[in-house]
């Protein structure tokens, strides 16, 4: 008989691991254990989700008769690891091979690869991961034909491969992506839908309770606790997001609102990235809202671009470029992380928005991730592992392979712009445009060198100016160039800006 060991991250009935093994025969293993919990400070509303829904997997796989050994975490165990899970159960099974789907992380891959077969004594078949459209081993084919990785172009394939969109070998509606269409602010109008909450189950309220007990040092508000923890309710996450939200997800996409948590995104990441929802069936739900035309294509394309797009590239960037991704620092940043990264108390109110929805949810949509809090950290230059550390604990969505690119290249340019053809940086005038942050803050949104001027507006030229070596010969930054070389009170904005970096805690 052979093991086979489900993380947590891999709760799907289409898994690979359940599709080579034999219930009959093999044993799957489950394991709630603290050197998962704990290799970050991970929020406690996604030890919760990842504990909820590997025990309601745990339970419908039991229904279908697999027999299933699974490990329910207590802090004083002396099971402190996956392998100890498996190596327990070895001395009552005699298994002669473990099986396993690749893990989303390298960290705990590369533990795998490196000692599991020895140290359990079995053979360690390893699966490819193919809940993905596209595999590790086909991304590396694609970035062989570039110099420069953009993520466009790998879509464009993408689409050609899935057909999603496509009519005669053209895209639909005559262009690849619609972004133009959707960078909408937001006054209030269309309505946000009501957000849909999931009543807690038995499994749920046990698991509230555990994590709130064993895991008081974490970060997070665990009483507000909705994500939904089984594949029933996740599919009516992903229906309700189809009917309620998409028509209107690609317009106001990039928009900012004071007290709105959720905009008009679809929230479901978390599913996705843990396994209860699989990219294709979201993908192929949003295309049918577009034939059935309940839904217009911008907001169609743009949803799918993010998922078939985004999603797949920054997992073929982590795969293609670690271990030493995770080590670069192109801009030489080495400012510690604000505290009020962990605490939430700063006077600015974009990102102390951020930080609130971040705590209460274990969610902040994208833009509020790369403009907001990203986008400081990159312009306090802030160190890149640092700030990786605090995405990677901070949100329930968040996996290496999918925040690290996302973080170290796309937020931080730290790898030197595999990412991004540009660093993702704006001054107060941006957050000013797509949001309405500013009308809540102390600071003055259109100053740069007054005590109470917004410290986006001095940090971004000083950032502009610290890294001109770099970014001066990029033809897509020669306006931001001609301004700073036009700037009068440049050498006041640099002051300004250096004060600000030596206080950072305080602003
Ligand atoms: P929607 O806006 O509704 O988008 C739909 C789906 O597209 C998402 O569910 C997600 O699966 C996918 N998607 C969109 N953008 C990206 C992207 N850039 N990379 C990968 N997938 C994308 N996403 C994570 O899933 N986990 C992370 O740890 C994570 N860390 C991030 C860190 C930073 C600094 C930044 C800038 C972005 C990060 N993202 C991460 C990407 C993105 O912010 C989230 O996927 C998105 O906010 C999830 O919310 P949603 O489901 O409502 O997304
Ligand atoms: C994120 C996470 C957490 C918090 N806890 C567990 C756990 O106790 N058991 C488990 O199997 N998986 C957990 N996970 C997900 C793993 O960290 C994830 O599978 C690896 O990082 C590989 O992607
Ligand atoms: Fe943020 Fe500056 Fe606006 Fe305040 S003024 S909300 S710090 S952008």
């Amino acid at each position: 008989m052979r093991f086979g060991l489900i993380l947590g991250d891999q709760l799907n009935h289409q898994l690979a691991t359940l599709k080579y093994l034999n219930r009959n025969e093999d044993v799957i293993l489950m394991a709630e254990v603290l050197e998962e919990t704990s290799y970050v400070a991970h929020h406690l509303q996604k030890i919760a989700l990842i504990f909820s829904a590997m025990r309601h997997f745990a339970k419908e796989l039991k229904a279908q008769g697999w027999k299933i050994r699974y490990h329910t975490f207590k802090r004083e165990s002396h099971i402190k690891k996956l392998v100890d899970f498996i190596a327990l159960q070895q001395q009552h099974f005699f298994a002669n091979a473990l099986v396993i789907t690749q893990c989303g992380e390298y960290r705990l891959q590369h533990e795998i690869e490196s000692s599991w077969a020895n140290s359990l004594k079995l053979s360690v078949i390893c699966l490819e991961d193919d809940r993905f459209f596209c595999t590790v081993e086909q991304f590396k084919q694609w970035a062989k034909k570039y110099e420069t990785l953009r993520m466009e172009y790998f879509y464009r394939e993408m689409r050609k491969q899935t057909q999603y969109l496509m009519y005669d070998q053209q895209p639909i509606g005559g262009q690849w992506n619609f972004d133009q269409a959707n960078r909408k602010a937001w006054s209030g109008d269309p309505p946000l839908p009501p957000k849909l909450a999931f009543e807690h189950d038995q499994i749920d309220i046990d698991v509230i309770r555990l994590v709130k007990k064993e895991f008081s040092q974490h970060i997070g508000n665990i009483d507000s606790f909705q994500w939904a923890t089984t594949r029933q309710n996740a599919l009516l996450a992903l229906d309700d997001f189809i009917s309620n939200n998409l028509t209107h997800f690609g317009d106001y996409q990039d928009a900012m609102v004071y007290g709105s948590d959720f905009m008009f995104h679809s929230l479901l990441s978390p599913y996705l990235n843990c396994g209860l929802l699989l990219p294709k069936e979201i993908c192929d739900a949003a295309q049918t809202a577009y034939y059935n035309g309940q839904a217009p294509l911008n907001a169609v394309e743009g949803f799918i671009r993010q998922i078939l797009g985004w999603r797949e590239y920054v997992r073929g960037i982590y795969w293609l470029s670690m271990p030493d991704y995770s080590d670069q620092n192109t801009l030489h940043a080495t400012t510690p992380l604000p505290q009020y990264y962990w605490t939430g108390d700063t006077k600015m109110a974009c990102m102390a928005e951020c930080f609130r929805t971040t705590f209460e949810h274990g969610y902040a949509h994208h833009i509020q991730r790369l403009m907001i809090t990203g986008n400081f950290a990159l312009l306090a230059g802030v160190n890149p592992s640092e700030i990786c550390e605090w995405y990677l604990a901070v949100y329930v969505d968040a996996y290496e392979w999918v925040e690290l690119p996302n973080t170290l290249g796309m937020a931080m340019y730290a790898d030197g712009g595999i990412m991004a053809s540009k660093p993702y940086a704006a001054s107060g005038n941006y957050i000013h445009k797509m949001s309405n942050y500013c009308q809540h803050c102390t600071y003055n949104v259109k100053t740069k060198t007054e005590p109470d001027s917004c410290p986006f507006n001095s940090l971004y030229w000083y950032f502009m100016s610290q890294h001109e070596a770099i970014f001066r010969q990029n033809p897509r930054m020669a306006m931001v160039y001609k301004n700073l070389d036009r700037m009068k009170d440049k050498a006041s904005v640099m002051k300004h800006a250096k004060l600000l970096i030596h206080q950072l805690d305080e602003l």
